[in-house]
C-alpha cells in the first residue's frame, strides 16, 4: 500500500545518536487527510484532562482520548480496554504498516492542540507497560507545529516541524535516552491533532 511512497526520498534519522526518529511525509492522498483530520475533530469524544501538581488541580494544556484493547493505568487513573473506533482503525493499519517491521499497536493516545496555547511538556514515553525500545507511531494532522528532541545526558537539541499528513516513527533507544515536547507558540496557529499509536502490555487494576 504505501510501497513505493518514499521511493524518491527515503527518511533519513534525525537523531545523531542513541535512538532512531523517522519523518515520514503525505502518508495518504491530501483528501484523505482533510479528512481524517474533520473526522477525528468532531467524531472523538475528547477529554480535558485535570493534573494535579504540588495539591493543586491544573486543566492539561491539550484535550486527549484513549483507546486501546487492553487497560492501560495513566497518570495513576485506570483506563479499561476501550475498542478503537471505526475512524481510527485504518489509522492503526496504516501506522503499522508505515513502522515496519511487523509491528502490532493495541493501543493509541489522541492529542487535540486547540492552539498555540496548548502543548506537551517534556517526557519520554518510557513507562514500564511500553517496554523496552518501544516503537511509536505519532501521526499528525491539522496546524504543523514543532516538535523538540532533548537528549537526556548531552543536552543535544534537535527541532522538527510537524506537517499535516505526516508521521514520526520513534525507535530504538529513543524513549530513553531522549526526552520529546511540543512547546506552546506565540504564532496564531489553528487546531493539530496527534495519534501516538503505542504496543502496551496489559495492565492489572
Ligand atoms: O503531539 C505530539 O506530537 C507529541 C505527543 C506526545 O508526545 C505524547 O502524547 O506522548
Ligand atoms: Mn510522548
Amino acid at each position: 500500500m504505501t510501497g513505493d511512497l518514499f521511493a524518491n526520498e527515503p527518511p533519513r534519522n534525525l537523531l545523531p545518536f542513541d535512538g532512531k526518529a523517522l519523518l515520514l511525509r503525505d502518508i495518504m492522498p491530501p483528501d484523505d487527510a482533510d479528512r481524517t483530520f474533520a473526522r477525528l475533530k468532531t467524531g472523538i469524544v475528547w477529554q480535558q484532562e485535570i493534573a494535579r501538581i504540588h495539591g493543586k488541580e491544573i486543566a492539561v494544556p491539550r484535550l486527549t482520548a484513549w483507546y486501546g484493547e487492553v487497560a492501560y493505568r495513566y497518570s495513576g487513573v485506570y483506563h479499561p480496554a476501550a475498542p478503537f473506533p471505526s475512524i481510527i482503525a485504518p489509522l492503526r493499519d496504516l501506522a503499522e504498516d508505515l513502522a515496519g517491521g511487523g509491528v502490532s499497536f493495541n493501543t493509541v493516545l489522541l492529542n487535540q492542540y486547540r492552539d498555540g496555547r496548548d502543548s506537551v511538556s517534556w517526557h519520554a514515553d518510557d513507562e514500564e507497560v511500553l517496554g523496552q525500545n518501544p516503537i511509536i507511531a505519532s501521526l499528525s494532522f491539522g496546524e504543523e507545529r514543532r516538535f523538540h528532541l532533548r537528549h537526556k545526558k548531552t543536552g543535544d537539541r534537535i527541532s522538527i516541524d510537524l506537517p499535516h499528513n505526516s508521521a514520526l516513527i520513534m525507535s530504538g533507544e529513543t524513549q530513553h535516552c531522549w526526552l520529546h515536547q511540543l512547546p506552546k507558540t506565540a504564532r496564531q496557529v489553528g487546531p493539530r491533532i496527534n495519534l501516538t499509536f503505542r504496543k502496551t502490555q496489559s495492565e492489572s487494576r
